[in-house]
């Protein structure tokens, strides 16, 4: 990249807000307040700009022309491969799988992994607290394989009882699969702690990286992760991309999921071979642009510097915990205060549902996230049906803080005057 901007100072949130053009949008005749990026997030001119230059200017498939702008395709897409191991610190890049993101990852390993090592009567260890993805690909594999699930006891703000967790794990337990934050609470698991455990046990671990990679430093090796599982478009990248990680020991011992085209070294009639990492587990035509689209959103985040935005979405997060403290009957889910969590705000307004209050907030142009955020079991354990969910990122301002929490006033009275 050019020049390192933020890196040594705050980040100067004007200058990054100039880069996203969809901020610039007026929703229902007010600006835009992004605060759904639990969901998805915005995109950066340069991430755009990747994709259009790929596609004006040397759009083609990759790994198999030999000609010119096959070559180029091919070389960024192998170096998005490159820049998106280094962001994680895999130790080589071919330990860096793409996907169609955090779902398809997990499913590759609940398939291609848990196959060939799973059986009946084994146990997979999850949480409470788990996305849809990083569980029900879990009961497919029990329905194929007739292992059992079992659950880390949780605390209602979401945290891990690590001593039950030791006490769980055993002679059948082949793998440990959790999430590093909560979509919901926004809480931090312990995951090293987690897996240095699981290690000392000889099994595995999985981790959902979804809601962490984007927002704080993770580093795959000093983690000693198996397996993680990111989604580009949660960190400034296009849909339909994301990361399997995988130990290169482990991954060059797992079969692939996908036949076809690219994942093979021969092919016969009735057999074929397969190609080595990470071909192996991309058969078929990949998303070249989302790839290229996603390395230049690494770039964009290296180039603010991750650790500098943490700091200033945890600045945020402190203000919005405060702020929304102190209104009148709005409870917060997750931890009261920013040891331990991310930027992800769940919170219940007095009985008003939360769709009602998702749509009044959107009335003044502020995106939230309103249900049950593909966290059922969690929902309830919580024994609410949904909740509110503000979630910030690198652009956010104290400004749009201050506006949500007007604007849940707002909603509040209307509410207790109809
Ligand atoms: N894991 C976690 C922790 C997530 O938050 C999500 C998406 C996923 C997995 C799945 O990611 P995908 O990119 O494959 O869909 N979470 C949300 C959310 O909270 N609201 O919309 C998507």
């Amino acid at each position: 990249m050019t020049t390192n901007r933020y890196a040594e100072t705050a980040p100067d949130v004007e200058s990054i807000r100039a880069d996203f053009p969809i901020l610039r949008t007026q929703v229902n005749d007010s600006p835009l307040v992004y605060l759904d990026n639990a969901a998805t997030t915005q995109k950066p001119r340069p991430v755009i700009e990747a994709l259009t230059r790929y596609y004006e200017t040397y759009n083609a498939n990759i790994h198999r022309g030999l000609h010119t702008l096959s070559e180029q395709a091919t070389a960024e897409y192998e170096s998005a491969r490159d820049r998106t191991a280094a962001f994680i610190n895999a130790a080589q890049s071919h330990e860096v799988i793409f996907t169609k993101g955090t779902t398809d990852a997990i499913n590759l390993v609940a398939r291609a992994w848990g196959d060939s090592n799973v059986t009946s009567g084994d146990e997979i260890i999850l949480t409470e607290i788990e996305h849809h993805s990083n569980l029900v690909p879990w009961q497919m594999l029990a329905h194929r394989r007739g292992e059992q699930l079992r659950f880390i006891p949780t605390d209602p703000e979401g945290h891990v009882d690590l001593v039950e967790f030791e006490k769980m794990l055993g002679k059948r337990t082949r793998i440990v699969a959790i999430t590093h934050m909560s979509n919901v609470l926004g809480v931090i698991t312990p995951v090293a702690e987690l897996i240095r455990i699981a290690h000392a046990n000889g099994i595995p671990v999985l981790v959902d990286a979804a809601q962490s990679v984007p927002h704080m430093r993770v580093d795959v090796q000093e983690l000693d992760a198996d397996f993680v599982a990111f989604s580009g478009h949660k960190m400034l990248g296009p849909t339909g991309i994301g990361i399997l990680y995988g130990k290169e020991s482990i991954l060059n011992a797992m079969d692939p999921f996908i036949g076809g085209g690219s994942m093979i070294r021969v092919v016969e009639l009735h057999e074929s071979s397969w190609a080595g990492l990470p071909e192996r587990f991309e058969g078929g035509t990949p998303n070249i642009a989302g790839a290229i689209g996603l390395g230049a959103a690494v770039d964009y985040i290296n180039q603010i510097g991750i650790n500098n935005i943490t700091a200033h979405e945890m600045s945020l997060t402190d203000y919005a915990l405060q702020q929304l403290h102190d209104l009148d009957s709005v409870r917060i889910f997750g931890p009261p205060d920013t040891a331990n969590r991310g930027g992800v705000i769940s919170f219940a307004v007095g009985e008003i549902h939360p769709h009602d209050i998702g749509t009044l907030l959107d009335t003044d142009g502020i995106a939230v996230r309103a249900g049950h955020h593909c966290a059922q079991p969690l929902m309830r354990k919580l024994e609410v049906p949904a909740t509110v969910r503000a979630s910030i990122y690198l652009y956010n301002t104290t400004d749009e803080i201050a506006q949500l929490v007007a604007s849940i006033s707002r909603a509040k009275e209307f509410f207790d005057g109809a």
